[in-house]
Parts: C-alpha cells; structure tokens; sequence
C-alpha cells in the first residue's frame, strides 16, 4: 500500500493538511504503506492528494481513505462514540476541512505579505528555469479556488474573525480532556490535530499562528497528537 503525497513543507511529514490526515489516519489503524512524494497531482483521479495506491486502485480524498481503511480492515475511528458523539464528530471534521481549511489557504496563498514564505516552502523543487513560470500559474489558481469558494472575498479581520470563532469552538470542545471526546482521538481528533499542526507551522509570522498560540490548551494538545499519530 502506497499513500501519495506532496513533499513535506514546515517540518510537517508531508505538504499538506489532508496528506498528514491521511498518514495518521493509517498509523492509527496500524496500517503499514509506503510513502510516495508526488509534487504535481494532476493526473490523479480528482487532480489533487492525498492518494492512497492499492495494488493497480488509486483512492483519492482522505474522507474516501478513510472508509477504505475502515471498511477493509474493521477499525473504527469513532469507537465507544455515542450517535451524538458521532454527528458532533463529523461537523468538526466539516468545520476544520472545509473552513479553517480555507482560510488558512486563503492566508497563506493569497495575502503577499505569507506568499513569499509559502512560495520558497513549495516551490524549491521546480527547476530554476521554470520556477518563476510555474509559480505564478499555480499561485493565480489558488488564488482563484479562494474566490471561488468564496473566502477569498472577505477581508483578512474577517477570516481571523471566523478563525477565531472555529478555535475557541475546539477549545470549548476540549475542554480539560485530552482529545475531543475523552482520552484517545478519534476522527475528528485526527482531522483537527494535523489541521491546526499545519497551520501552527507556518514559518512566517502570521495572525492565525499568532492567535493559535495564545491558546495553551490547543498547543498542547497538538503536541500530545502528534505523538500518537506520528508515533516514530
Ligand atoms: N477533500 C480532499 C481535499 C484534498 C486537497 O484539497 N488537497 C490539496 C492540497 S491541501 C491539493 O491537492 N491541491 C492541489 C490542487 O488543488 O491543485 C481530501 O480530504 O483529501
């Protein structure tokens, strides 16, 4: 089993948040697989990674990696989770990929004072000849997926605005525990904790890092994640 991801950027162990989702989703359920780093994903089936290669059969999307594993090996992310437990799960899962997702990639690809920092941690690869070239084309549309989507349109207050309401919801969630629902992660554990690694990793400075560490309770359950999800 191969998972495919993009080469790792800010000491993170791949390039991006869905490709360490998809790692730790797979260390969790004690699945062994190789790693295969893969820079441009267009000719995989939806055009972007993680992939998970099985046999001849490309898995695309962490969510679809996710039933994968489960329905092949029995492992159940949310064990011991009530119905609740279980729907509350799945819209954290909901609100950190397909929210602070976005404005954390707005942040990072669309605001030129964080391009500079995002272009030297994704770009060193490309062959100096081509670099400028490729760049710009990959930039112009990141850029467009962030208006698409729509959180390219709102002010930067604004995205740390939302930020700021989605991380003070986690640190409600939380609590004193140590994961989301009680002492082991779960699903949404694994989502929120390689999520906000990432965006905790930016080198350059930044208002989403910044208000991330004024939150003591969130860094350290960042910290303690990664040891059971990226046991070494
Ligand atoms: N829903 C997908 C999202 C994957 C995703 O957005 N991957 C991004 C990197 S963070 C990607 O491959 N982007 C390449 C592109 O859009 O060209 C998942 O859970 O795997």
């Amino acid at each position: 089993m191969e998972l495919i991801v993009f080469p790792p950027t800010y000491g993170e162990p791949a390039g991006s948040p869905f490709a360490t989702k998809a790692m730790a989703l797979l260390n969790v359920a004690g699945v062994k697989h190789d790693l295969t780093y893969l820079s441009n994903p267009t000719k995989m089936p939806k055009g972007k990674l993680p992939v998970l290669k099985v046999g001849d059969r490309l898995i695309p999307d962490s969510n679809e990696i996710r039933a994968y594993i489960e329905a092949k090996t029995g492992f159940d992310f949310d064990a011991g989770l009530s119905a609740k437990d279980r729907a509350i799960s799945t819209a954290v899962i909901r609100m950190v990929e397909e929210h602070i997702y976005f404005i954390v990639y707005t942040s990072r690809w669309k605001e030129d004072k964080n391009w500079a920092v995002t272009k030297a941690a994704n770009f060193g690869a490309v062959p100096a000849i081509m670099r400028g070239f490729i760049t710009r084309m990959v930039r112009k549309g990141a850029v467009a997926q962030c208006m698409g989507q729509g959180m390219g349109r709102h002010s930067k207050a604004e995205r740390l605005s939302r930020f700021q309401e989605d991380i003070d919801a986690i640190e409600t969630l939380l609590g004193d525990k140590d994961y989301l629902f009680g002492d082991t992660p779960k699903a949404a554990d694994i989502s929120t904790i390689t999520a906000l690694r990432f965006t905790a990793a930016f080198t350059g400075s930044n208002d989403l890092t910044d208000y991330l560490m004024t939150k003591p309770t969130i860094m350290a359950y960042l910290e303690r994640g990664k040891e059971v999800l990226f046991p070494a």
